[in-house]
């Protein structure tokens, strides 16, 4: 069985994977350890990871790149709307309010869903994992950010199901890295918890948590971020600088030039990590647009100066979460820096002077969340033993629930899992009732948020029941391992309750069952305290309103659409190669006529195959370029049999050849 991690990173994706005893990375067929994460759509085939990434410039309306950020979330959000600006490919709003993605492909329109795009590049990660392990590959721990919403963990899930993968855990990116950080460490001291500060800066976000190891234990104490900034924001500094330069300079607007503008964004991004290791850098571009030549030219200081607002944001996060934690700086053990986005030097020098200590670098930057998630897949996987070690995550948003019947609901402010609440978790609340209610799964603290997100997560429906008179109703909550709220199970306790009873509902108490273990059990078994003999249980069925996530009817045309662009691929690779098998022949051919097959086939014969051979070629170059499978094929036979008898008359005379030598020997 497969133990695999991806991290989904908004421009690089890594896969590692559990074995011979370590977690290794594995290579994609450039022999790379990260793959862009880029779904390009070429005239008659998709060009997935580095092939997609490699046509980028050449086609921007149809390479969809930055999935992560459209996942799960609104259009009309006005961070979505910031990052829709900047991406070259055509976009709507989607019945249900989500993204939609539109572009040409196959001499039609196309229309996909950013769970599409990230099921494809699911599916493309899982082929290169299937080929560099060897096996089939279906269970996973895959990381996410820890601000993602339960509505984008959905999504997650939803697409790598469309990739026919089996995600065991959804795992918070710092989570997995402070895993892969704790497990191999023995050097904690006995006099209480080392607290260390994790901070990873990607392409779009920073990330930072904080972590306390004991031996044998970790224990998340807080998450923070900040979900729009990353190295690309950093880039779109040098963006805007250049292009405002290149309007004075050489009177052009690449603002007015799709092409233009995706080819400047790559090279800022160039130049940027050009002056992460020198202390000036230059920018030239070859007709960026009307034909002109750009030359600019920028040094690390300058660049500083122009992102000092950025650099000051990094701050931020790194300021909540150790306030959240509840600890004092100096009682921090080491700040841990990952993430490629923290390359930049400025980053490390401001982290310096926050922390008053220089973060290090003991984690491999780019790597860590995915190993870290291997680890956590070797660790759920029965087949692989794996040290025992508890990872105790928590939950960094507020999860409340509200009544939409006006009844109230026996919970302390509504607050169903307080943030920072340790999940995998259940709780179990009980109501009084007398027929089918709706409940009402809500984030309460907006300011918690990332900027525009709904604080909607789900409605369910109890029931339908109906009773004469007004019983409990018990109602068992689980956030569960991937940090998404469900209800497990809903029961009537009908215990034949006086009518005075009745109205003392507000003063029930709340039966928490919390899972305080380390959030390592999440058994399903029901764990409510027995109900006295006169009580009878009826279990009452729960049904979930999804408010605008992925239906099954969503996910069975997903997985079609995902089968049926797979098998174009495919034809269009199998066409590729039996062209390429029809032109070796034709070469090859061409050479053994002149020699090995010379003395084997008559003059006559030799000039009837070459005519053939050389109108082939003609054919391969002109109106056979772009031809079906078939036609290929059909050629290629049509060469044989001329060629075969020679061919078997040489075979025959090389056995002869052959048995005359062994016999004399
Ligand atoms: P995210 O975590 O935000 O989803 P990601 O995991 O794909 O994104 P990373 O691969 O960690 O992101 O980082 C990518 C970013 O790192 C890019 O913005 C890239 O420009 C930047 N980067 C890479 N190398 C350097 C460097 N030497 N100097 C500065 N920045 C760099
Ligand atoms: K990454
Ligand atoms: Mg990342």
């Amino acid at each position: 069985m497969s133990v695999v991690g991806f991290d989904i990173g908004n421009e690089n994706c890594v896969i590692a994977a559990a074995r011979n005893r370590g977690i290794d990375v594995l290579l994609n067929d450039e022999s790379n350890r990260e793959t862009p994460a880029v779904v390009c759509f070429g005239e008659k085939q998709r060009f997935l990871g580095s092939a997609g990434a490699a046509s980028a410039t050449m086609n921007p309306k149809s390479t969809i790149s930055q999935v992560k950020r459209l996942i799960g979330c609104k259009y009309k959000n006005p961070g979505v709307q910031n990052d829709l600006n900047l991406l070259p490919f055509e976009t709507s709003e989607a019945p249900n309010g989500g993204v939609l993605i539109h572009l040409q492909y196959l001499n039609d329109r196309y229309t996909f869903t950013p769970v599409q795009i990230l099921g494809m590049l699911f599916a493309h990660l899982k082929q290169m994992a299937e080929k560099n392990l060897e096996i089939p590959v279906s269970d996973c721990v895959i990381g996410i950010p820890s601000y993602f919403t339960d509505l984008q963990r959905r999504a997650y899930l939803v697409a790598a199901h469309v990739a026919g993968l089996n995600p065991l855990r959804l795992m918070h990116d710092c989570t997995a890295i402070a895993l892969g950080y704790g497990i191999y460490k023995n050097d904690f001291s006995d006099s209480g918890p080392t607290y260390v500060v994790f901070v990873d800066i990607g392409h779009c976000d920073t990330q930072v948590t904080v972590a306390a190891f004991e031996q044998g234990h970790l224990k998340i104490l807080s998450h923070s971020f900040d979900n729009h900034l990353g190295g690309r924001d950093f880039d779109e500094v040098l963006f805007k600088y250049f292009a405002e330069k290149f309007k004075e300079q050489y009177n052009i607007d690449v603002y007015t030039n799709t092409r233009a503008c995706v080819r400047l964004r790559t090279s800022c991004e160039k130049l940027k990590k050009v002056l992460s290791a020198n202390a000036e850098a230059p920018l030239n571009i070859e007709c960026l647009m009307d034909e002109t030549d750009v030359k600019g030219f920028i040094k690390r200081e300058e660049f500083e100066n122009l992102c000092s607002d950025l650099l000051q944001r990094v701050t931020v996060p790194c300021v909540k979460a150790v306030k959240d934690a509840g600890i004092n700086v100096k009682n921090i053990y080491a700040i841990e820096l990952v993430g490629s986005g923290s390359r930049i030097p400025a980053i490390m020098k401001k982290l310096t002077s926050l922390f008053r200590r220089e973060p290090r670098r003991t984690l491999n930057a780019s790597e860590c969340v995915a190993r870290g998630c291997a680890l956590h897949c070797a660790m759920l996987s029965p087949t692989f033993r794996v040290r025992e070690y508890q990872v105790e995550d928590s939950f960094p948003f507020t999860i409340g629930l509200q009544s939409d019947d006006g009844e109230s609901i026996p919970l302390p402010n509504g607050t169903l899992f307080p943030k920072g609440h340790p999940f995998p978790s259940v709780k179990m609340i009980s109501l009084r009732r007398s027929d089918t209610f709706h409940l009402e799964v809500i984030y309460l603290n907006v300011d918690d948020l990332p900027f525009g997100v709904s604080p909607k997560v789900r409605q369910f429906t109890i029931g339908p029941f109906s009773s004469s008179e007004i019983v409990k109703v018990k109602v068992r909550f689980h956030l569960n391992i991937h940090g998404i709220v469900m209800i497990e199970s809903a029961s009537l306790i009908q215990e034949g309750y006086s009518s005075n009873n009745a109205h003392s509902h507000s003063e029930r108490m709340v039966v928490d069952n919390d899972m305080s273990n380390g959030g390592v059990d999440h058994k399903l078994a029901d764990s409510s305290p027995p109900t006295t003999h006169s009580a009878r249980r009826e279990s009452i069925a729960v049904t979930e309103n999804i408010y605008d996530g992925t239906t099954i009817d969503e996910l069975n045309y997903a997985q079609g659409m995902e089968r049926f662009l797979a098998d174009q691929d495919i034809k269009v690779e199998q066409t590729k190669e039996k062209k390429n098998t029809l032109e070796s022949f034709v070469y090859e051919t061409r050479n053994k006529l002149l020699s090995s097959y010379r003395s084997f086939a008559t003059e006559e014969e030799r000039d009837g195959i070459s005519r053939n051979l050389q109108e082939t070629e003609d054919w391969l170059y002109e109106d056979g370029d772009d031809e079906s499978e078939q036609a290929y094929t059909g050629r290629l036979q049509d060469l044989r049999k001329l060629v075969d008898p020679i061919e078997s008359r040489y075979k025959e005379e090389d056995a002869r050849a052959q048995a005359a030598k062994t016999l004399s020997n």
